[in-house]
């Protein structure tokens, strides 16, 4: 009896050996982290079906779980990537914009996986001045990037690959996943699209079929900014009177030239469109060039008998044309690795998460771009799929922010979380657990001013009844909207007697969350010298 207790005991020895320390192996999920550029939630039938269909990026939604009230903590790209790597609000990580670099001494999410004995690998855009930490392979395009023929950065040097951007990313990822990965181990992979950021290049194959397609115009394409602040009055974002007509519009520059001073208010560097056009090679010239040509030839015979009306909506066309080009190339991609997925038996204990580094206006309110603290750019969209512990269709409306993913991970991997990460873990969510969830109103802070698009600073509180957000710096105003009776965000009621109250409550629970957080009056403050100092 006693031999064989002995032997046992050897057995279970030998068998938690192999679990590899204090990780049961089989258990740990791994992570497939999809964020894209700039994706609007407008531009994904799990939303809406209005624009385009995303049959690949709905299958995550469908088999997993849909946020409809998912958000940023400010809604530009290399903060918001600073937020979903560090667990926390901007001026905490201190990446409060774009300009300067992420500070390499903060803990990233994928340091922590990596030394849990995860393998973790990043294809795509970083978007941070420097390399990322906590990752055994990457390859990351340099800042932007670009679209066509793209240089990527690498552990091993620079190269350039040949092709289209977002089907090299996916060409990467699914090549690491193939090749390099040991299925002994679980993985995080952080596959990162550039699509579909500004100047919304198509694939060769997908520009023509785009330019033929004609999309509705939202409600608010031709909002004159009444009964809103001065911020909105003052970005510069319109499609009509901030919209390139090279670099966006993508007419040749040598047609604008001839037909003299266009729009002379858009001062446009024409190097913009004639760097990405240098980088095309003759194949896929004989695709680009026909549509090139006939943009520009429409263009010319066009353009001087418009009003403005038939101005905007035209270059309302152009946009969305290139823009959802853009987007079903991810969406397809995105089929790719989820096929991949299946057929390698990987689908079962792999979260698959899809989301963008911000929302995005596709012509609300007259705009493109984001930053501001109204819904299209706040929000973003997000879903999760995780076969083994998630049901399938769920819908969610909790305010849940790109803060939260790091603990969300790290729960789901079984690390522990530093304890100063400012997110919650929607693991409880994910479970269906909602009554765990406490949290009613998020924190928002945008700093990138003076800048590109000229949004003002503001920071703000947002339930999901109201939006309450203070724009400062060259200004002091206040705006409130009631996100229930007021969808667009068109009314401004800060000043409404009937709000009182409401105004009230909220300031107070607006203090409360700063002092939560940790951001301050003094912090703006710092933020706003710092600021000074890094443009000179
Ligand atoms: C570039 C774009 C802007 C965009 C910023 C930030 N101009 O400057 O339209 O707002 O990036 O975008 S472009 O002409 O160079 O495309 S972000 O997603 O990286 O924050
Ligand atoms: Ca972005």
């Amino acid at each position: 009896m006693k031999i064989i207790t002995f032997y046992l005991l050897i057995l279970l020895l030998v068998l938690c050996v192999g679990c590899n320390g204090k990780y049961s192996e089989p258990n740990r999920p791994n992570i497939l982290f999809i964020m894209s550029d700039d994706h609007a939630y407008q531009a994904i039938s799990a939303y809406s079906s209005r624009l385009i269909k995303t049959p690949n990026i709905d299958r995550i939604a469908n088999e997993g779980i849909l946020f409809t009230n998912a958000c940023v903590t400010n809604s530009i790209c290399a903060p918001s990537r600073a937020t979903i790597l560090t667990g926390k609000h901007n001026h905490i990580n201190g990446k409060i914009d774009n300009r300067t670099p992420f500070d390499t001494t903060q803990i990233t999410f994928p340091q922590l996986f990596q030394k849990a004995g995860y393998q973790t690998a990043m294809f795509g855009k970083l978007h941070f001045g420097n390399n990322p930490k906590g990752v055994d392979k990457f390859m990351i395009l340099p800042g932007q990037g670009n679209y066509i023929n793209p240089d990527f950065i690498t552990n091993t040097g620079d190269t350039t690959i040949t092709g289209y951007v977002t089907d090299i990313i996916t060409d990467l990822t699914i090549g690491w996943l193939d090749k390099k990965r040991d299925p002994k181990k679980p993985f995080l992979m952080m596959y990162l699209h550039k699509a579909p950021h500004r100047p919304w290049w198509p694939s060769p194959e997908k520009f023509e079929e785009f330019s033929k397609k004609h999309f509705p115009e939202p409600q608010t394409l031709f909002d004159d900014y009444v009964n809103r602040g001065t911020a909105a009055k003052t970005a510069e974002m319109n499609l009509l009177h901030h919209m390139y007509y090279s670099h966006d519009m993508k007419i040749r520059p040598e047609t604008i030239i001839k037909m003299g001073k266009v729009e002379p208010e858009i001062k446009e560097n024409k190097d913009h469109f004639n760097g990405r056009y240098a980088r095309i090679n003759d194949l896929q010239r004989s695709f680009y060039d026909p549509v090139l040509d006939s943009i520009s030839l429409f263009f010319e015979n066009n353009w001087p008998l418009m009003s403005n009306k038939e101005k905007m909506s035209w270059k309302y066309q152009r946009y969305m044309q290139d823009y959802l080009a853009c987007i079903s190339s991810v969406d397809e991609n995105v089929g790719r690795v989820l096929d991949y997925l299946d057929k390698n038996g990987l689908t079962e204990n792999t979260i698959v998460i899809y989301t963008s580094d911000q929302g995005f206006y596709l012509g609300e309110h007259g705009w493109f771009d984001k930053r501001f603290i109204y819904d299209e750019s706040f929000k973003t969209p997000l879903m999760i799929r995780w076969p083994k512990e998630v049901k399938a269709s769920i819908t969610n409306d909790e305010m849940v922010q790109n803060l939260d993913f790091a603990q969300t991970f790290l729960e789901a991997a079984q690390i522990e979380a530093p304890a100063d990460m400012q997110g919650e873990s929607l693991i409880p969510l994910l479970k269906g657990n909602d009554e765990q969830w406490s949290r009613d109103a998020v924190y928002y802070h945008y700093y990138e001013y003076p800048s590109v698009h000229m949004v003002k600073r503001h920071y703000g509180i947002v339930t999901k009844e109201y939006k309450l957000a203070h724009f400062y710096y060259d200004v002091d105003e206040w705006e409130l909207y009631d996100r229930k009776k007021d969808q667009q965000e068109m009314k401004n009621v800060y000043n409404d007697p009937d709000y009182a109250d409401v105004v009230e409550n909220l300031k107070v629970k607006l203090s409360e969350l700063r002092t939560y957080y940790k951001d301050s009056k003094e912090l703006d403050q710092k933020y706003i010298e710092k600021y000074k100092t890094n443009m000179k």
